[in-house]
């Protein structure tokens, strides 16, 4: 039977180089012979999408924060069931812009939502699945925006200061945690951040090997 594939997530606010830096961890993956998709949140099934439209558009109307939360996580529901689970059940490893650490950090950091809430939706959309591994690059959220100044902004980008270094201090918080997170300096130019990130993913490839093998 094919081993499970490993399920890599990329976090942080917006412009620190996410969409970017994706690219990288796919290319080191294929360079060390490791088949993985690509994808992100919300997002990453047609349906998943159309939430993700819901979501970003600027509406008049203001979106109740419980919407937004259970939409967020009916997305995720869709993306799991639909790409994530059967890709890693074919030994594909899985590498997503954002996922349920976005949650914590956005709704629970920024819009400040109840935290024991969104870990119990977690546990029901996810079940025990969790990422092995969560880059989160952190960059000040001021130098992010700067990055993104001419770009036409959604319904997130368009909220305050306070809120987007809300989010970074949730980030910052959860990914101090556990084990699973590593830390990259997205202040750094591009060159180095992608030297870094590969250096991440070859410790955790090779880790991943002498573990499977040593099993
Ligand atoms: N959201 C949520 O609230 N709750 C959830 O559970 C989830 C999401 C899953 C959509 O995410 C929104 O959904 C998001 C949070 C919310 N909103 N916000 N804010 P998204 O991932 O689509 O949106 P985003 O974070 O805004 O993506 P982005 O703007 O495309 O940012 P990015 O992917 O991190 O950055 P990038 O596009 O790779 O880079 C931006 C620019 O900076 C680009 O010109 C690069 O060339 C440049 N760049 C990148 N790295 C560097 C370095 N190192 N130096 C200089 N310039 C750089």
């Amino acid at each position: 039977m094919e081993a499970r594939g490993r399920f890599i997530t990329l976090e942080g606010s917006e412009g620190v180089g996410k969409s970017t830096n994706i690219a990288v961890i796919a290319d080191t993956l294929r360079l060390l012979g490791i088949d993985c998709v690509t994808t992100r949140e919300p997002g990453g099934t047609p349906f998943a999408e159309e939430i993700r439209q819901l979501l970003l558009s600027v509406r008049a109307e203001p979106v109740s924060p419980n919407a937004e939360l259970l939409l967020m996580f009916a997305a995720r529901a869709q993306h799991l069931s639909e790409l994530i689970e059967p890709a890693l059940a074919r030994g594909l490893w899985v590498v997503s812009d954002r996922f349920t650490d976005a949650t914590f950090a956005y709704q629970g950091g920024g819009r400040g939502m109840n935290t024991a809430v969104i870990e119990q939706l977690e546990r029901i959309v996810q079940g025990s699945l969790r990422p092995d591994l969560t880059l989160y690059l952190d960059l000040d959220p001021e130098v992010a925006a700067n990055r993104l100044a001419d770009r036409e902004r959604d319904r997130f980008e368009l909220e305050s200061r306070p809120f987007f270094a809300r989010v970074r201090n949730a980030y910052l918080e959860r990914a101090r945690s556990a084990e699973r997170y590593r830390i990259i300096d997205a202040s750094e130019s591009l060159e180095v951040v992608g030297q870094n990130i590969r250096a991440v993913i070859e410790r955790f490839v090779q880790q991943s090997r002498a573990g499977s093998s040593a099993s």
